[in-house]
């Protein structure tokens, strides 16, 4: 009898062994979502700017590394806002029926107050002090920052440096500015600091702003030389001046509840190609960005913004800064601008 009971016992953890090992081989075959090669899905990529901007080449860029380096992953870019505009994009990302998209962060504002630093003027000096800020552990923080809006932040592109155009004048100092009609982003910064230099500002959705200016609704708008040269501002403004006022990143946002569906090997593939467009993009945006400048000295009225008056803009929006230093909040701010100290020196 005895010999008996431990043969059953002996055959019954047998059994048990053989399914434990059944069981791990099967969380390492991987169907779930977290592992293996994942389910075949088409990731659409929402732009505002149209394709003849440097955003559209990176984002091309994006599609061609993602479909080069995965086996059930295809990507269709739609620039010009054909899907959404930058907040409706961002929107549809929070719901989950958009993948992808690619904005200024100054409209994150209305989502997380604290991509405000971004939009305080004349803070970040260059591009090099841009990539230093944005690659290292202050940019990782904020891109972590966006968990909370149901999105994920993968990279950071570059919109860049903003210059003022318009259709009244010449813009040389702070008082050239009164009363023009300036088109901001929708984000509350932006107004306030073209009203403290007394401007009339009005927030509207980029893909309006062609239509404003060609109707005259607004007369003027703020945007890098490659997006006033490339959305053909030049049929419908007068003037540009260097004025340089604020530098705006492009963040590389995608929908969290899409990407927790993607397994870990696809959710990889497109984080790397997202970071390595966004290289692209800088490099390719740099070289735009020189050449936008020379073409439209020749388009259009270009009034030098001289040092002497780029302090007196700076001087006449200090209070904005100082109001939204703590709207923001004091502690984030202070640590922005130590990071923008400590790549200055
Ligand atoms: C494009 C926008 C645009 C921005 C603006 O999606 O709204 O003026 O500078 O380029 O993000």
């Amino acid at each position: 009898m005895k010999r008996k009971s431990l043969l059953l016992v002996s055959m019954i953890m047998v059994c048990l062994l053989f399914l434990a090992a059944c069981g791990s081989s099967d969380e390492a075959s991987g169907d779930s979502a977290g592992e293996g090669e994942g389910e075949a899905r088409n990731l659409r990529v929402s732009i505002g700017v149209n394709d003849k901007h440097p955003e559209y080449d990176a984002a091309v860029k994006f599609k061609e590394l993602v479909e080069s380096k995965s086996d059930n992953l295809t990507v269709e870019v739609y620039h010009s806002g054909q899907i959404a505009d930058d907040r409706s994009a961002i929107e549809m990302l929070q719901f989950g029926t958009l993948d992808i998209t690619i904005p200024s962060t100054s409209p994150l504002v209305n989502f997380i107050p604290e991509y405000g630093v971004f939009d305080l003027p004349f803070s970040i000096p260059n591009e090099e002090v841009a990539d230093q800020v944005l690659d290292g552990e202050f940019g990782d923080k904020m891109l972590d920052m966006v968990e909370d809006q149901g999105l994920v932040g993968l990279a950071w592109w570059e919109n860049g440096f903003r210059n003022l155009t318009n259709d009244e004048r010449p813009v040389a100092t702070v008082d050239d500015v009164a009363n023009l009609k300036i088109r901001t982003m929708e984000n509350e910064i932006h107004l306030d600091a073209w009203k403290e230099l007394g401007a009339n500002p009005t927030p509207m959705a980029f893909t309006e702003l062609f239509t404003a200016l060609q109707q005259g609704t607004v007369d003027g708008q703020e945007n890098p030389y490659p997006t006033i040269l490339l959305s053909n501002y030049p049929e419908v403004q007068e003037h540009v001046s260097n004025t340089n006022h604020v530098y705006t990143p492009f963040i590389f946002l995608f929908s969290q509840e899409i990407w927790s569906q993607l397994s870990s090997e696809q959710q990889e593939i497109v984080q790397s190609a997202a970071v390595e467009a966004g290289k692209y993009n800088r490099e390719l945006n740099r070289k735009t960005a020189e050449e936008s400048l020379e073409t439209l000295k020749e388009d259009m009225t270009f009034t030098e913004v001289t040092d002497e008056e780029y302090k007196k803009f700076q001087e006449k929006v200090q209070p904005v800064i100082d109001k939204y230093k703590s709207e923001i909040g004091d502690e984030i701010v202070d640590e922005y601008y130590s990071e923008i100290e400590k790549y200055s020196k």
